[in-house]
């Protein structure tokens, strides 16, 4: 397959882009595929399958495993531990794959009545040439109870790896909950129409996505609707016409399940 150049996507909505594809018999055949333009949200990432964290400094107990349970209050990582605490200590995500990274949350956890938190905490990303570079400023953590959640914006960065470098209080462990990864995802769409129904193999005449009844003269024992939803991600279903109500309903459900729009096509007699 060989795709021309796409348009640029600013706008939703579906979008064809015209290619060709090699038929493997010499002859080399027209082809199109349909693009569904979405909004794109910020999706945590963290707790995909696949994902691991590691930590510079672990207490015996308390290890990175929680930290991507999804579990937002747990006491999952601590890096305490007796006499002088550590001044720093740094938690990695190796996600799954390369994302577009958006951002960083942190969950801290509050280990009784220490603010056991990090003073600043500073997050970096991974580069292609494997260099650790930092994204954004280093961010200040507030005190006090709840525990602090932490969202650090992050521009765009196309890494699979991810860190946090925590910068203690004075004498102070730290405990986290959670690490988020946030990174672009594609969103879901609501739109629920069809870009065509035929009957027995032949489009209906004069269809428009936005007219939901037909009447077709089309006769015989066996009649097959069948119905193309204008979002390729949107579901479509056919109720065949029965001899009682001679009328097939065509539903076509978006994908993010919001909307149904139904045809219905009337066979006369
Ligand atoms: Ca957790």
């Amino acid at each position: 397959m060989a795709w021309h150049a796409a348009p640029t996507f600013t706008e939703t909505g579906v979008v064809s882009v015209a290619g060709t594809a090699d038929a493997a018999d010499g002859r080399t055949l027209p082809a199109t595929v349909r693009v569904q333009v979405t909004a794109g949200t910020a999706d945590n990432v963290a707790d995909d399958p696949g994902t691991t964290f590691s930590a510079s400094f672990t207490e015996p107990g308390y290890g990175t495993a929680g930290l991507g349970n999804g579990n937002l209050t747990d006491k999952a990582w601590s890096n305490w531990k007796s006499g002088t605490k550590n001044t720093t200590d740094t938690l990695s995500v190796s996600l799954a794959g390369q994302k577009m990274v958006t951002g960083v949350k942190v969950h801290f956890y509050r280990d009784g009545s220490t603010d056991s938190y990090a003073q600043s905490l500073q997050v970096q990303t991974r580069a292609a040439d494997g260099t650790w570079k930092n994204a954004g400023t280093a961010v200040q953590v507030p005190s006090g109870s709840p525990a602090p959640v932490v969202t650090v914006p992050v521009s765009n960065a196309d890494t699979k790896d991810v860190r946090v470098v925590l910068t203690a209080r004075a004498n102070t462990h730290m405990t986290v909950s959670e690490v988020q990864v946030l990174a672009q995802a594609p969103g879901q769409s609501s739109y629920a129409a069809a870009a065509g129904i035929s009957v027995n193999g032949r489009p209906l005449a004069g269809f428009d996505p936005g007219v939901t009844s037909y009447l077709t003269g089309v006769q015989g024992q066996h009649q097959e609707v069948t119905a193309t939803a204008a979002d390729p991600y949107a579901t479509v279903t056919v109720r065949q016409v029965d001899a009682k109500s001679g009328t097939a309903v065509v539903t076509v459900r978006s994908e993010d399940g919001s909307q149904t729009r139904t045809y219905e096509v009337v066979f006369g007699r």
